[in-house]
């Protein structure tokens, strides 16, 4: 599920003026394998509508479709997963509604949340904020790159790292034992997506090749 390079989420506030779904449909045809709807201003409604669109995009592409807090909205949109914050409904009351093919990927900022996230059963955890990020309101302080070396080596579960992440940190998050990347505003505020998504790619590649 997150053997992949990029997790891309949308956030419409910062896309240069593009809608979430156009946003969606440059990251499919980039070849992104994995997204997640994350609006945190819109009603209940319009979320639903977006989704129900993102999730038909995704489908026809074979795309992992994760929607971000909103479980009733996941649910009823058929998304492949759903990703929730430390004071949202426990893990595990998540996983009572979902069922067991539901992915759930829950937002952790310290190494006693990664345990307690293996503990209830998650599918993945992000891992950040990595670095200072503008995007999320109320986030705590950088984690820094100490809480990602502490996961790559003690966690078994996948992992995110997110946070404050640009395309010049991939290599180093990389060397520490990231490999899956999320990104808002490095990936939705780019003019072409499809540039941006093949330039971290080759970011990735180098390092591959270089050892
Ligand atoms: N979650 P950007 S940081 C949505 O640490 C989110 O859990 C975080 O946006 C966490 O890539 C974050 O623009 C914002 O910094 C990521």
């Amino acid at each position: 599920m997150l053997n992949t390079d990029i997790y891309a989420i949308t956030a419409e506030q910062y896309s240069l003026g593009r809608t979430n779904i156009e946003v969606v449909q440059e990251l499919v045809a980039a070849g992104v394998k994995i997204i997640q709807y994350r609006e945190k201003e819109k009603k209940k409604l319009y979320k639903f509508q977006e989704c129900q669109e993102i999730r038909a995009i995704t489908r026809a592409a074979g795309v992992t479709f994760i929607v971000n807090d909103d479980l009733d909205v996941a649910l009823a949109v058929k998304a492949d997963g759903v990703h929730i914050g430390q004071e949202d409904l426990p893990a595990e009351q998540v996983r009572r509604l979902v069922g067991k093919e539901m992915i759930i990927g829950l937002s952790t900022h310290s190494p006693e949340q990664a345990r307690a996230a293996v503990k209830q059963g998650v599918d993945y955890i992000g891992v950040g904020p990595v670095f200072a990020t503008n995007t999320k309101k109320d986030v705590c302080a950088p984690v820094g790159l100490g809480y990602l070396e502490y996961v790559a080596k003690h966690i078994d579960i996948p992992f995110v790292v997110i946070g404050g992440i640009k395309e010049h940190h991939i290599l180093e998050l990389h060397q520490k034992g990231a490999t899956c990347f999320a990104m808002i505003t490095e990936i939705v505020e780019s003019q072409d997506i499809a540039k941006k998504i093949k330039s971290i790619r080759g970011k990735l590649l180098d390092n591959r090749y270089s050892g």
